[in-house]
Formats: C-alpha cells, sequence, structure tokens
C-alpha cells in the first residue's frame, strides 16, 4: 500500500509535542509517518493526581505476575473503565485522542471501540518487555491500514531510567517478516506524568527496565475497529450495572453500541437496550440494518491473513 510500504530514506522518530502543538492533525500526522507520537502535559497534574487517586487502591491489592512478556515485577490492573471514573471520562473520552482515533480508524469501520485498558506499574529490578506489536493479536498482514491504536497515559514521570516506554519509530511499516534487530533504533518516551504516548498497534514496541527504586506507571487504552473482538472483555469488565452509570459516549465506547449492518445485538436491539432496559419485558426482533452499512468501504479481502 502506498506510504506503508517500507522504511525507504526517511529518517524515522518519535514526534514530541507539547500540550498546545498536539492538534489532531500533526499527531495523526506523525502517526502516519513515524508509527508513534508524544503528546506532553495533555491533562492537567489535577486529572492525574485523581487518576491515581482511583488506582492506587486496586495496585496496592493486586500482585506481581510472572512470565516473560507481562513481568516479573510488575504490577497490571484491567478494568479500568469500572474501576476508576477519570480514567473513563477525561482518559479514555479526551477528545484530542477521539478526534485522533476518528481520523485513524473510522476509514474502516463506521465507529471504534475501547479494546484493551490496563494500568500497568513497572516495579524496580523489572528488565525489559520483549518488543511486539499491538496489533499481532488480529490475523492481518503488515503493512496494512490500522486496526489498532493504542495510547499510553504517564500516571508517574516516564524517564530512562525508571522503564519509560520504548518504542522502534517506522516499525509500523515493516512487513511481517522484518522484526526489531540490533541496527534498528529503539527510542525512549520520555514524558512528565500526564502525557501520552499515541502509537499505532504495528509499531514495536515495549517496557523498558527499571533501575530505579521507584515504580512507573502507565495507562494503556488500546482503540481497535468496532467489528474486531476488543482485546479485554469489556461487558465482564464493565458489565450492564455498572456500565448504566456512565457518559452515554463512554457506554458507547466500551462496546455497547450495534455496529452496522448488525453486529452485537442484544435481544435483536442495539445492546444499548441492556442498560435502558430492566422491566422484565420482552422487547420485539428490532429492524437493525442501518442504511448507511451498504457504503461501507471495509476493503478487507487482501488484507486478513488466509485462516
Ligand atoms: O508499559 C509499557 O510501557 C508498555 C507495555 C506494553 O506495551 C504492553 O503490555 O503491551
Ligand atoms: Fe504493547
Amino acid at each position: 500500500m502506498a506510504g506503508r510500504s517500507g522504511s525507504g530514506a526517511k529518517r524515522h522518530r518519535l514526534v514530541m509535542l507539547e500540550r498546545d502543538e498536539a492538534t489532531p492533525e500533526r499527531i495523526v500526522r506523525a502517526l502516519r509517518s513515524h508509527g508513534c507520537c508524544v503528546a506532553r502535559n495533555l491533562v492537567t497534574p489535577r486529572v492525574m493526581g485523581r487518576v491515581k487517586k482511583e488506582l492506587d487502591p486496586w495496585l496496592e491489592r493486586t500482585p506481581t505476575g510472572e512470565g516473560e512478556f507481562i513481568g516479573r515485577f510488575t504490577k497490571r490492573v484491567g478494568g479500568l473503565v469500572a474501576r476508576s471514573p477519570s480514567v473513563g471520562e477525561k482518559l479514555a473520552m479526551h477528545p484530542t485522542i477521539l478526534a485522533v482515533m476518528d481520523a485513524m480508524l473510522l476509514g474502516r469501520c463506521h465507529h471504534y471501540h475501547l479494546s484493551p485498558t490496563q494500568c500497568v506499574s513497572i516495579g524496580p529490578d523489572e528488565t525489559p518487555q520483549p518488543l511486539h506489536r499491538d496489533d499481532a493479536i488480529y490475523p492481518f498482514r503488515h503493512p496494512g491500514e490500522p486496526s489498532v491504536i493504542t495510547v499510553i497515559w504517564a500516571v508517574s514521570d516516564f524517564t530512562a531510567e525508571n522503564g519509560t516506554t520504548q518504542t522502534v519509530p517506522g516499525s509500523h511499516l515493516w512487513d511481517d517478516e522484518r522484526l526489531p534487530g540490533p541496527g534498528d533504533k529503539v527510542v525512549q518516551a520520555e514524558m512528565p506524568s500526564g502525557s501520552a504516548i499515541i502509537y499505532d498497534g504495528a509499531l514495536y514496541h515495549g517496557g523498558a527496565p527499571n533501575f530505579t527504586d521507584r515504580w512507573r506507571t502507565g495507562i494503556i487504552l488500546g482503540y481497535a475497529l468496532g467489528w474486531l473482538r476488543q482485546e479485554e472483555n469489556q461487558y465482564l469488565a464493565c458489565p450492564p450495572e455498572v456500565a448504566r452509570t456512565l457518559s452515554p459516549g463512554l457506554q458507547k465506547l466500551i462496546g455497547y453500541q450495534l455496529h452496522a449492518p448488525f453486529l452485537g445485538w442484544y435481544e435483536m436491539q442495539d445492546p444499548i437496550y441492556a442498560l435502558r432496559s430492566g422491566d422484565g419485558s420482552m422487547p420485539g426482533a428490532g429492524e437493525l440494518l442501518d442504511d448507511s452499512a451498504g457504503d461501507s468501504a471495509l476493503n478487507l479481502g487482501s488484507s486478513i491473513k488466509r485462516v
């Protein structure tokens, strides 16, 4: 595909934008060219302070994991929309982030949805996480149009010493055979608390080793095409009784929304029905076909691996 077929002579980099420069247009340009972009200080210390307060009790009661990929000195807490109102309403629904997702994902779906939500707290002595692609959970060939865009929010400062996310700029353009090697430039996403790194799910990246005696805490929020299965099961993480308390936009973002023409129905209704009903009455089947579905340009055939 033109523009995504190789690294060429271009020097790839991790684009860093200050809050006032971090317009959706500039972030999208960086994502298309380099696969990654840092928006510094995108939310205020007050917002991140609230996020931290809501998540600390969950981190305290969560043990470290056990595995090369997930780490042995790293804590991971999911279900963040249910567990932290500020993560849902202030980070997942951040207007700049949503505008970026509109531009990056709406060409191939009628709406996108939140896929994984995970707080990742990397402890002292943690070793590097293997470099990987977040979109490897889906059987698409690379290079191709993005199916996943990930945002990692810095709750604590991210530094070169404490395990910041590391990236291989330009690697979103690589094919499926090429893997990161010694000749590839790995760039650390150093950024203060309240910043976010946004990257194409095809970009090679991973958590870095933590050489300090403090925890590095970040929040992964992935957004995926609305017709793909979400990485984290949002209906278990956020069942109707919890989802009912969220704003309508966030309810839709986590998946309580029909994808045209009729994907994801419940009782033959748009799944938002599950949040609005509750008196025990049965609905008649609804006519779910959406007229706009006919013109959807979901041109998938050549980009899906044979399965
Ligand atoms: O914590 C990080 O910096 C990266 C984590 C990550 O990429 C992952 O777990 O998929
Ligand atoms: Fe990742």
